[in-house]
């Protein structure tokens, strides 16, 4: 061996021991010259998240009664079975505010079903059929593309769907793709548009026998580079204990220019229909108190597509839920 090649063996023994050194065995990650800061014991990964949001986008806008939805909603839940969940497919004809019939479908993976202690993730799958909010009114017929409006949550979702398969929580977990959440009225006094899809499952169980969870963890909108999480109004009336500790991990992470420790508005989203029929849930959504929509720019416009979409605000939100799961 020429010195050369001693010094490779010894550099990569040398590696070994300092990367094992630690007392707890974890990998710690060096940030700037003196912070060392140890990562997860459960590591979301941020860059196979962003790939399943890309991946729901490029079937095209997900709108219910369309070729892209019914692909879109098989590729879910075969990613869903391919990492191990027993998968429902909830399929439904729901009546829209406009007089729509729609074909939809609930996708519903039950990760360790022998626990009792049961918590509910979710997440809206569908895009709205028309940008009403677009800039352009000749854009505001088209769908959305729902990058961050649909796809953003799901894509987290199927990430901590693939954690699931490779390490098992305390708690057992139910992930719900809801459909139909938003072929919603945005001119309606009140909010029985939306949600249609969480509205059913509420009122028809996925299954005989299903046991409803301890609380929901719903995600809207939760990959845009400038997404603020405020204390959503009915969250915190209905389980502000899971928005405390959320936001406290989120904290502890280092995510506090994600997750504001300042109250937000009250939201209609898929959350309100739990909460009604009994399951206190948390609505972590991106919301602007200083935009006249209460939301980001691109919301239900054609600017909702994969260039606004951030690793970092999906890790912000993934790591989070994940430390939940698992414990720091
Ligand atoms: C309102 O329009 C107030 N809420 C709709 C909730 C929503 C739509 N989330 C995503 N798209
Ligand atoms: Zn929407």
């Amino acid at each position: 061996m020429d010195c050369r090649k001693y010094l490779l063996v010894f550099s990569i023994l040398f590696f070994m021991m300092v990367s094992c050194s630690n007392s707890s065995g974890r990998q710690t990650a060096a940030v700037g010259t003196n912070e060392v800061v140890e990562e997860p014991r459960v590591v979301f990964n941020a860059d196979s998240a962003y790939s399943y949001v890309a991946a729901q986008c490029a079937f095209g806008e997900r709108v219910p009664n369309t070729e892209a939805h019914r692909l879109c909603g098989d590729y879910l839940a075969s990613e869903l079975r391919r990492h191990g969940a027993d998968v429902t497919e909830q399929r439904m004809t729901l009546t829209a505010f406009d007089g729509t019939k729609i074909e939809a479908r609930n996708i519903i993976g039950e990760y360790f079903p022998e626990k009792q202690r049961r918590i509910l993730l979710l997440a809206h799958w569908d895009s709205r059929p028309w940008a009403d909010n677009d800039p352009d009114p000749a854009k505001r017929k088209l769908p959305v593309m729902g990058a961050n409006d649909g796809a953003s949550g799901v894509g987290v979702l199927l990430e901590i769907a693939r954690v699931l398969s490779a390490n098992e929580p305390e708690i057992g977990i139910d992930i719900l793709f809801s459909d139909a959440e938003d072929w919603g009225d945005s001119g309606a006094g009140d909010d029985s548009s939306w949600a249609l899809g969480t509205q059913y499952w509420t009122e028809n169980p996925h299954r005989k026998g299903y046991q409803y969870p301890s609380f929901g963890i719903l995600l809207d909108m939760v990959g845009d580079r400038n997404a603020k999480f405020l204390k959503e109004y009915f969250s915190m009336q209905a389980a502000s204990g899971v928005v405390d500790q959320l936001w406290a991990t989120a904290a502890s992470l280092g995510y506090d220019n994600y997750f504001i420790n300042a109250s937000g508005g009250a939201m209609t989203d898929d959350h309100v229909f739990l909460i009604r029929a009994g399951i206190p849930c948390v609505d972590i959504i991106d919301q602007r108190m200083d935009s006249d929509t209460g939301f980001c720019p691109q919301w239900h416009t054609s600017f909702d597509t994969m260039r606004h979409i951030d690793r970092s605000a999906l890790e912000a939100v993934g790591q989070t839920v994940v430390t939940m799961l698992f414990g720091k």
